[in-house]
């Protein structure tokens, strides 16, 4: 079976160790979330991580994220000393038998969404991203600058009277869902930071980012390949520009200039199902295919778009993604590496987001990492699996 793994925020996650062993899960996928941005992670703090996973009976497969910092994607400031205490950080992670790491380059922002809490008619919550939300707070709560030119009229519209409609709470959660940080981002900013942030990014565009990124990987990968390491860069999330801000990892094709610039199997992707199947530009099935030598790691959550720019969470089987097709892909994949003989043939796959449901709702939950919703993706990630491998002969 695939490696089946589970997101856990560490030792203040509400979700225990000991809850996880009875999702099925078997690998631990985590971060050394005290360490800032930039920091090299020491083989001491991540062998004392470890064994906390290991004493509860799990592994720790991959390390998500391993965070870049802000002056790498600008090359600004200590960009050159960060590069060196990020390959630090990828040798002590090899060392310590580590040997999948998550990252991403989108700037600013990790995630964005402008609902945590959308009801569904079942009465669980999910997280949605509607564009109107996203232009009220650019055009009339943060006032952008040239905000308008970003969003056609009829948005602009839509925004204004969604604004004029909210009350001094609405604007206030919407502010914070927006640039509070959503979990595992690192960053968070008032609305003055925010503005200030966005403006270090006015003069570099998709190609200067993606330059910036490939220079990245032309210092890590090396590194990541004699520690015995796979990077796995993740999509943006959504896979269009926010903000004026640049974006590198939206499409199929900004992913094959990453994996074949630089052309590694320690160079390769988080497929995020859920990310990359926001954009209307993007067909899962296919990309899965395409991309899938280099698929170090996924993450199984669907999406359903109501509009080109609109999207929610939905239940692993019903929204734009056939997660059936990316599912028999992944295994065939691994299966192709086993033949190869590679030893790091494994995929490991993570259930994504959950909506709140049953036990969830009301408790402090990263939003997105409810226990019942996951659980319920993972039960489905592994039924659906049990089937595939029983009907593909061979397997
Ligand atoms: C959201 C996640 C992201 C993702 C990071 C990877 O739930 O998918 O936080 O983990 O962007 O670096």
């Amino acid at each position: 079976m695939v490696e089946q793994t589970w997101r856990w925020y560490g030792p203040d996650d509400r979700i225990s160790l000991q809850d996880i062993r009875q999702t099925g899960a078997t690998g631990i996928v985590t971060a050394l979330h005290h360490i800032p941005n930039g920091e090299v992670w020491s083989v001491n703090e991540i062998s004392q991580r470890k064994t906390i996973i290991e004493e509860a009976g799990l592994s720790w497969s991959v390390v998500e994220s391993v965070p870049v910092h802000e002056e790498i994607k600008k090359q600004t400031g200590q960009w050159q000393e960060h590069i060196a205490n990020y390959q630090q950080t990828i040798r002590n992670l090899g060392q310590c038998g580590i040997h999948t790491i998550c990252y991403n380059f989108m700037p600013v922002l990790d995630w964005s969404r402008t609902n945590l809490n959308k009801a569904f008619d079942d009465g669980s919550l999910a997280l949605i991203y509607e564009q109107k939300m996203l232009a009220a707070f650019d055009l009339f709560i943060l006032k952008r600058p040239n905000a308008a030119k970003d969003y056609p009229e009829a948005i602009q519209k839509e925004a204004e009277a969604y604004f004029n409609s909210m009350d001094a709470d609405e604007i206030e959660n919407l502010t914070n869902t927006i640039i509070k940080g959503l979990p595992g981002a690192e960053e968070s900013y008032s609305l003055k930071q925010f503005q200030e942030v966005l403006d270090a990014y006015q003069h570099i565009d998709d190609k200067t980012l993606q330059k910036h990124l490939l220079d990245f990987l032309n210092a890590i990968i090396p590194v990541a390949e004699e520690s015995g390491v796979r990077m796995a860069i993740h999509p943006d999330d959504p896979p269009w520009g926010l903000f004026g801000l640049p974006r590198v990892v939206s499409t199929l094709e900004d992913a094959l200039t990453i994996t074949k610039t630089i052309d590694s199997e320690a160079n390769g992707l988080t497929l995020c199902t859920g990310s990359f199947g926001a954009g209307h530009f993007n067909n899962l099935s296919e990309m899965a295919k395409e991309l899938a030598p280099r698929i170090n790691f996924a993450h199984l959550r669907n999406v359903k778009r109501d509009t080109d720019y609109n999207f929610r969470e939905e239940y692993l089987f019903e929204g734009d993604v056939d997660i059936y097709e990316v599912l028999k892909t992944i295994i065939e994949e691994e299966e192709r590496r086993k033949k190869e003989g590679r030893k790091d043939f494994s995929i490991p796959v993570r259930p994504d987001h959950g909506n709140q449901m049953l036990g969830d709702i009301g408790k402090d939950n990263n939003p997105g990492y409810s226990l019942y919703g996951r659980m319920k993706g993972l039960a489905e990630i592994r039924g659906l699996e049990l089937g595939i491998r029983r009907s593909l002969i061979n397997y």
